[in-house]
C-alpha cells in the first residue's frame, strides 16, 4: 500500500490528485500545521529528515520532493498513461515541466508568468496534446501565484488551464480525502 505524509493545505494536494488520476489505492497519514507558524509538526521529521510535506513510502522506499515522487508513481504504476511516449519531444517538454515548478517558478513565480501564458497557446497542457502528470505538478505555482496574487484574468491561458484542472473529478477527491487546500506556504 503507497502511504501519503500528507500536511494539510499543502503541495501534497498534488500527490492525491495524482493517485486518483491513476486509480491507485494509497492511504494518508495527516499532519496539521501550527496554526500560528503555519509550520509542519516536529514528528514529519521522523519521516523525513526535512520535515516537508509530501513524503511518500512504498515498497520500503522513502520519497520526498513532489517532482521525484510523481515521476517515481507515474513509471512505476502509469502504465504508459500521464506520460508522453518515450524518445519524444513531449517527453523532454514533460520532464522540464516537473523539474521546472518547483526549481524555477516558485522561487520567482511573477517573472514566469508571461512565459508559461506563452508555453500554454500551443496545445493548453505543459508537455503535448493531452493532460499528463507534468500539469499536475504545474498546478501548484500558477495555484500560488492566483491565492498571493500576480495571476488574474489577465492570463488567459493560464487562467483556462486552471478552470480545466479544477473540472477534473480527481482532484476534487484528493480535496475530499486530503482536506482544504488554500495555499499558505
Ligand atoms: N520542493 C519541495 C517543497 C516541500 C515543502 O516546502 N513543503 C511544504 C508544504 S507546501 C511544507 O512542508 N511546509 C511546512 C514546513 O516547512 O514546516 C517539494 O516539492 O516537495
Amino acid at each position: 500500500m503507497i502511504t501519503v505524509h500528507h500536511l494539510n493545505n499543502s503541495r501534497s494536494h498534488r500527490i492525491l490528485w495524482l493517485l486518483e488520476e491513476l486509480g491507485l489505492d494509497y492511504e494518508i497519514r495527516p499532519y496539521q500545521r501550527d496554526p500560528e507558524t503555519m509550520l509542519a509538526p516536529d514528528s514529519l521529521m521522523q519521516v523525513h529528515p526535512l520535515g516537508k510535506s509530501p513524503v511518500v513510502i512504498d515498497q520500503g522506499n522513502t520519497l520526498a520532493e513532489s517532482g521525484a515522487i510523481i515521476e517515481y508513481l507515474v513509471d512505476r504504476y502509469g502504465d504508459g498513461r500521464l506520460k508522453p511516449p518515450s524518445g519524444t519531444t513531449q517527453e523532454l517538454r514533460y520532464t522540464y515541466w516537473l523539474h521546472y515548478a518547483e526549481g524555477s517558478a516558485m522561487p520567482q513565480i511573477k517573472r514566469h508568468l508571461s512565459f508559461m501564458e506563452a508555453e500554454l497557446e500551443q496545445t493548453g497542457w505543459f508537455a503535448g496534446d493531452e493532460f499528463t502528470a507534468a500539469d499536475v505538478q504545474m498546478s501548484f505555482p500558477l495555484e500560488a501565484a492566483a491565492t498571493r496574487g500576480g495571476l488574474d484574468g489577465s492570463w488567459p491561458q493560464l487562467t483556462d488551464f486552471l478552470q480545466r484542472i479544477h473540472g477534473r473529478a480527481a482532484y476534487h477527491v484528493a480535496l475530499e480525502r486530503g482536506g482544504p487546500y488554500e495555499l499558505l506556504s
